[in-house]
């Protein structure tokens, strides 16, 4: 396996994250703005297939049509030099001052009008540009004051935007999806769809749940002290991973969008190891992007961010490998039977039995010698675990 990353890894950055001039609350850009045609032409040389983008990313909120034109037209002449695709679009209803009560569920009805408008037209360039996905995060629909907030009435607005849009998306005949992105905080207190698992159940709720999936932040679901590699499984389980969002998070606190591995390394190995190895025999279980949303750290200058992009595809690399020599140790296979992993794929009745026959079932039940698992019948999970540790660690 080699650790230069080809266009058929698929690997994708956001215009957002290298170019992110790295102002925080606390003080101002410490990098100048990188140019969408340079980022394009510096992305394909190292190895990325594809970039996405916020409208605003690409052009400034309320341009004008001809300069709003002109930057779409440098993009789409980069990308047929370059080869680079456009695989999601997603718009930004957070930045401006008008969003600063959310886009779709601010109080304010002419506000989720504008947000509308500015969504559907943003819809139009995605599918003029052949993204497959569209990403809604709703960084600002929440609330900090539960008064302010009629939260009811505001999943209400939510499903009626994202009913119309997929209406819209229909009508018009797109190739488009839809992926939700949850995150419980920052920058509202509280944002609504906190989870994988709210969203899952929202999406459950609308006109057309097939058109909306997922597109799950690593450190979204570990500021919230979950398990990310939990979150995407039972986003598989659901038919829902639309969409991926890569980084790194060291613990509960503010989003730090750190490089992907760069956080909690066991969380992305098993990651790494479920996304590329956990689908049917062995094979991927997840075929769509491998997107990086993450922020190059405010220490760094151009040669430093450019040097952080080659980081996230080279961290997905050396866990992929890593994860592919952990399946393939004998010792490894052994542990993994003595902790009869695969086991938890047998269904727990046999096939046409019934809950009668499990009633009648005395070795269920009546015969069962439950006190052997008293001082007995150990799992190994720990033994599991040190395997997978020396093999993340290189000593084996
Ligand atoms: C924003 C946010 C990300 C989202 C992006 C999509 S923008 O930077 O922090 O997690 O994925 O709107
Ligand atoms: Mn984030
Ligand atoms: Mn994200």
């Amino acid at each position: 396996m080699t650790l230069q990353p080809t266009r058929d890894d698929r690997f994708s950055f956001g215009l957002w994250t290298f170019g992110w001039q790295a102002q925080d609350q606390f003080g101002g850009a410490s990098r100048a703005p990188v140019d969408t045609v340079e980022a394009v032409h510096k992305l394909a040389e190292l190895g990325a297939y594809g970039m996405t983008f916020h409208d605003d990313d690409l052009f400034a909120f309320e341009s004008d049509d001809a300069s709003r034109q002109r930057e779409i037209d440098r993009l789409k002449q980069a990308m047929s030099d370059t080869g680079i695709v456009i695989p999601m679009v997603t718009t930004n209803l957070f930045g401006h001052p008008v969003f600063k009560d959310g886009g779709f569920t601010s109080n304010d009805r002419a506000v989720r009008r504008f947000a509308l408008r500015k969504v559907l037209r943003n819809i139009d360039l995605a599918a003029e540009l052949g993204a497959e996905t569209f990403v809604m995060w709703g960084g600002r629909e929440g609330s900090e004051y539960d008064a302010a907030k009629d939260i009811r009435a505001a999943l209400a607005r939510y499903r009626e935007a994202v009913d119309l849009l997929s209406e819209y998306v229909l009508d018009k005949g797109y190739g488009l999806r839809f992926a939700i992105e949850p995150k419980p905080n920052e920058p509202r207190g509280d944002i609504l769809l906190p989870t994988v698992g709210h969203a899952l159940a929202f999406i459950e709720t609308l006109e057309h749940p097939e058109l909306v999936g997922l597109n799950p932040e690593t450190g979204h679901e570990q500021m919230a002290g979950l398990n990310y590699t939990h979150a995407i499984a039972q986003a598989l389980d659901a038919g829902k991973l639309f969409h991926i969002d890569l980084n790194g998070q060291r613990g509960i606190k503010f989003d730090q969008d750190l490089v992907f591995g760069h956080g909690d390394i066991q969380n992305a190995f098993s990651l790494v190891d479920l996304l590329e190895f956990g689908g049917a025999d062995g094979g991927p279980a997840y075929h769509g992007p491998r997107h990086f949303d993450y922020k190059p750290s405010r220490t760094e200058d151009p040669e430093g961010v450019w040097e952080s992009v080659s980081a996230n595809m080279r961290m997905y690399l050396l866990l992929k490998e890593r994860a592919a020599a952990f399946r393939a140790d004998p010792e490894v296979k052994e542990a993994l039977t003595a902790a009869r992993v695969a086991e938890l794929s047998q269904p727990t009745l046999a096939g046409g039995e019934s809950y009668s026959d499990l009633l009648s079932d005395r070795s269920s039940y009546e015969d069962f010698d439950a006190g052997s698992y008293f001082d007995g019948k150990g799992f190994g999970f720990v033994r599991l675990q040190q395997l997978a540790m020396e093999h993340l660690l290189g000593a084996r």
